[in-house]
């Protein structure tokens, strides 16, 4: 175990002390960024370069339970994982900083969204994972503890503990004790927002992990640091439309704040990006719709899904123009 995590831990009062031998299913959301998180001041604690801003789609998202085993083992989705594969090295990583030696676990996980599809289905199994961590180690811990140990599996997990508007600031602390996800305050978590998401059939995998095309951006484009600038402005115009009820400007903000963090991509060497035909085809006609009147934008992480974002009165007369899609609206509360 590294010696931050142990110092964490410890300054966290989590012991590593198994409470059960098994534990229930425990469920996280996916969260979907609307100002996205895109570049790391700190690879290892997964601190982010910029403050990101999402909303929690509580009914999607992984259901992970734990069993202390004779060794590891992952099971997602009923099938065994490759051990050596880049997804089962991920959770490895994440969970030699939370075990003691001769400490070995069977993971297993349900989603009811694609994996490795760009749907932030890592950011619901690690917070997933860390609330079955919780349950096995008997951690008493509020979800800003639980968020902040999520993190170390993969950074955007750290947005899956709360529902409705959701912020990760950068924090300054080397150790990102000050870096994890956290409600807006009641004031900006304004209801009316509809995320539209394609249905399962229609989703592809992606073609690069987003862990290594951010470095790789950060590292090798000079639009990196453009984006570093857009990010903080989209930032703060997102709060303050919030602030102002203007769901309309939050709405074209993030499309912006998409289009921006796609633009990195741009000026590696090589050709990178995460569109498809029908991303591209799905965008025009988004774009049309607006020009035709339509408050509607859409946005698009680490992968060729765009969701559509859209006023939730608008979502019934818009459906027939995506019958593809599924609407869900941003509640900081409750399933819609
Ligand atoms: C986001 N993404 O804010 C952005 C937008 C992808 C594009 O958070 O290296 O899988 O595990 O911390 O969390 C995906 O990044 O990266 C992500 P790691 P993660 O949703």
């Amino acid at each position: 175990m590294s010696l931050w995590a142990k110092q964490l831990l410890k300054e966290m009062g989590l012991s590593l002390q198994p409470a059960v031998g098994t534990t229930d299913f425990c469920f996280a959301p996916i969260n979907i960024a609307l100002c996205k998180y895109w570049g790391k001041r700190d690879p290892v604690l997964h601190l982010p370069a910029t403050d990101s801003l999402s909303v929690t789609l509580p009914c999607y998202g992984a259901w992970t339970s734990l069993k202390l085993s004779l060794q590891d083992k992952i099971i997602l989705q009923d099938q065994l994982i490759d051990p050596q594969g880049p997804f089962a090295k991920k959770v490895f990583a994440f969970l030699d900083l939370m075990r003691l030696p001769g400490q070995y676990f069977e993971v297993r996980t349900e989603l009811n969204i694609p994996h490795s599809a760009g749907l932030a289905s890592s950011a619901a199994g690690f917070a997933a994972l860390t609330r079955a961590l919780a349950k096995l180690y008997g951690w008493k811990a509020p979800a800003g503890t639980l968020a902040q140990v999520a993190r170390w599996g993969s950074g955007s997990a750290t947005r899956s503990f709360d529902n409705g508007w959701v912020y990760w600031p950068v924090g300054v602390d080397p150790l990102g004790r000050d870096s994890y996800g956290q409600p807006l305050p009641d004031a900006e978590q304004i209801p009316g927002l509809c995320i539209a998401l394609p249905s399962h059939r229609s989703l592809k995998e992606k073609d690069f992990s987003s862990r290594i095309m951010m470095a790789h951006v950060a590292s090798n484009s000079l639009l990196y640091e453009a984006w570093l600038k857009c990010s903080q402005r989209d930032c703060s115009v997102l709060r303050g439309a919030l602030q102002q009820k203007d769901l309309s400007l939050v709405i074209t903000t993030a499309e912006r704040n998409a289009r921006a963090m796609h633009a990195t991509l741009a000026d590696l060497e090589g050709f990178y990006h995460y569109e498809t035909p029908e991303s591209w085809r799905l965008k025009i006609k988004i774009n049309n719709l607006r020009h035709k009147g339509w408050p509607i934008g859409w946005t698009q992480d680490a992968g060729p899904q765009v969701k559509l974002l859209c006023h939730i009165d608008d979502a019934a007369s818009l459906k027939k123009y995506f019958p593809q899609y599924t609407f869900t609206e941003i509640k900081p509360d409750r399933c819609s």
